[in-house]
């Protein structure tokens, strides 16, 4: 490619890809609303808003390819979630829309199917069952590259994301893990594959507890290569286990499903 954005840039999965895109193209353009520091050879750095229409259509011009990682990424308020991550994804796909179709990695996630039990085994086809705004949120953006794809084919691959940190930090990320070598080899399959259509794919590694199935994206040729079983032993005895009725082991989403709505404040309070 000869310019890929990474949006999200200044976030935990966005300096990853930051430091580990720089083969995928001539120019990295990376944007935050955050700072970025200072500008990196073959890069560009421009903050933007996703909230702001004209300022995303400006991010997009030029660029080939996107990997969006910008927004609201735990529950939140929903206007928060709304500014980012609704009007956010909408302008993003018109600024595609405008801008050539650049082919897009959404960095959806497992909060979008969160309320499912962690005794169900999933794949592509299942439907949503989100466990907060934010992963309604997440949902609304799934659905969105879905009808710009339909409607105008525009590529992306919505990804539902696992748990992607250095390890796994709990018992549930046993399952959900996805390591940083993982994220990368992924991101490169979707930008690499000839066709990639508007797949949805499981972000986690090859964990011998997992709860995703990934074999209707074969065609991708993502292999993840670490388990997070390696970790289970010093994760396990780190804490007790929960009760066999708390959502962090009930439901996929863990936590998350338990959390209250967050209301909005008023302005100063
Ligand atoms: P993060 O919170 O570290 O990074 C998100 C970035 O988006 C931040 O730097 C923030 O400043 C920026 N942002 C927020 N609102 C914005 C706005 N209005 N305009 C422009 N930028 C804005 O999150 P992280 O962990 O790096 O996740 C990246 C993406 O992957 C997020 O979309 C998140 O929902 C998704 N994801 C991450 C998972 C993980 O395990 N890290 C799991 C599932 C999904
Ligand atoms: C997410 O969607 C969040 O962005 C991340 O911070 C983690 O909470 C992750 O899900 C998870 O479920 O572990």
């Amino acid at each position: 490619m000869k310019r890929l954005l990474i949006t999200g840039a200044a976030g935990g999965l966005g300096t990853v890809a930051r430091q580990r895109l720089t083969h995928m193209a001539d120019i990295l353009r990376v944007s935050d609303i955050a700072g970025l520091g200072d500008t990196r050879p073959g890069e560009e750095t421009m903050i933007c808003d996703l909230g702001d229409g004209d300022a995303v259509n400006e991010l997009v011009k030029g660029c080939d390819g996107i990997v969006h990682f910008g927004g609201i990424s735990v529950e939140d308020t929903f206007s928060k979630i709304s500014n980012a991550n609704i009007h956010g994804i909408f302008n993003l796909y018109e600024a595609a829309r405008r801008n050539g179709n650049p082919r897009i990695f959404f960095a959806s996630s497992n909060h979008a199917i969160g309320f499912y039990r962690q005794d169900q085994r999933l794949d592509a086809g299942s439907t949503f069952r989100p466990d907060g705004l934010y992963g309604v949120s997440k949902c609304f953006g799934e659905a969105m590259a879905l009808m710009y794809h339909d409607k105008y084919g525009i590529e992306t691959a919505r990804v539902r994301i696992g748990s992607c940190f250095e390890r796994p930090r709990d018992r549930r990320m046993l399952a959900t893990w996805l390591s940083r070598d993982d994220l990368v080899s992924l991101i490169e399959c979707v930008f690499v594959v000839p066709r990639l259509g508007c797949p949805v794919i499981y972000g986690v590694s090859a964990n011998d507890r997992c709860w995703w199935d990934n074999s209707a994206v074969s065609y991708i040729g993502w292999v993840p290569k670490d388990n997070a079983a390696v970790y289970r032993d010093e994760v396990e005895a780190a804490s007790e286990p929960h009760a066999a009725d708390d959502p962090a082991t009930l439901y996929q989403g863990g936590r998350f499903a338990a959390d209250p709505i967050i209301e909005e404040r008023p302005e100063g309070k």
